[in-house]
């Protein structure tokens, strides 16, 4: 059985004051049990974040990290960095790195393996636009992003989170059904790639979660939780999606 596992991805959003009203409502309100929490809030509010996360079992991560350990990389955040502040995660290639700062997917396989090696559990994305379903490109273009990005990584510290670009931050969400499709057949890549990783490896859905959908999308037989980006901000919205996970 998969624990479930809902991640905020805060985005170029959120401030100290609201870490602080997320961590005070969470710290009374009990959701570690059967949900694993994660928050991903810019990363200049991480050390914050890991004070004032501290007594709610709720973990941390980046958003993005270097494909590089050290070095000359003016504005750079390594992984062995994060995991130094306190972080377990980090999301990498999510499509807004991927259109907006060109991130390539060997760029990505950089990334993966750097956040690996600095002991983080990478949140690799994945997802197809809407030109390429319509042009029934879904499966040819996700393999393409999961063998470029996962060439020699460590299946067992690794979650996938399917996030169909047409369906980020747009409003639109893919039904369960289509979500469910792309899902299994992710699980089934991984298990031709990493037959023991693949009934363990967590897969989450991302793109236009929020209260009203979560619990539906959740209960599907591969996925296992939900990347949350805009519902995330919204503290009662956000519990709710918690909740729906369990
Ligand atoms: C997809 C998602 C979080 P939103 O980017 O990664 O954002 O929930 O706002 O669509």
């Amino acid at each position: 059985m998969r624990q479930t596992l809902v991640i905020a991805n805060w985005k170029l959003n959120g401030n100290t004051a609201l870490l602080k009203t997320m961590a005070e409502h969470f710290h009374h309100v009990d959701i570690q049990e059967q949900v694993d929490v994660v928050i991903c809030p810019p990363a200049v509010y991480l050390k914050t974040a890991a004070v004032l996360f501290e007594p709610t079992g709720i973990k941390l991560g980046g958003q993005n990290c270097s494909e590089h350990g050290s070095g000359a990389f003016t504005g750079e955040i390594s992984a062995e960095m994060l995991s130094d502040i306190g972080c377990s995660y980090v999301i990498i290639g999510h499509s807004e790195r991927r259109a907006i700062f060109a991130e390539s997917n060997e760029m990505i396989a950089g990334k993966i393996k750097q956040a690996q090696k600095g002991k983080l559990c990478p949140v690799l994305c994945v997802g197809e636009t809407l030109a390429e379903r319509e042009a029934n490109d879904v499966e040819s273009v996700i393999r393409e992003q999961l063998e470029t990005a996962l060439v020699d990584a460590d299946f067992d510290n690794l979650v996938i989170a399917y996030e169909p670009v047409w369906a980020i931050g747009t409003g639109k969400t893919a039904t369960p059904e289509q979500a469910q499709e792309v899902h299994k057949m992710i699980r089934d890549w991984v298990a031709k790639k990493a037959p023991e990783s693949a009934q363990k490896i967590q897969i989450l859905y991302g793109g236009s979660v929020k209260a009203d959908n979560a619990s539906t999308l959740f209960h599907q037989a591969d996925i296992d939780g939900g990347l949350i980006g805009g519902a995330s901000l919204d503290t009662e919205q956000f519990d709710a999606i918690c909740k729906a996970a369990k």
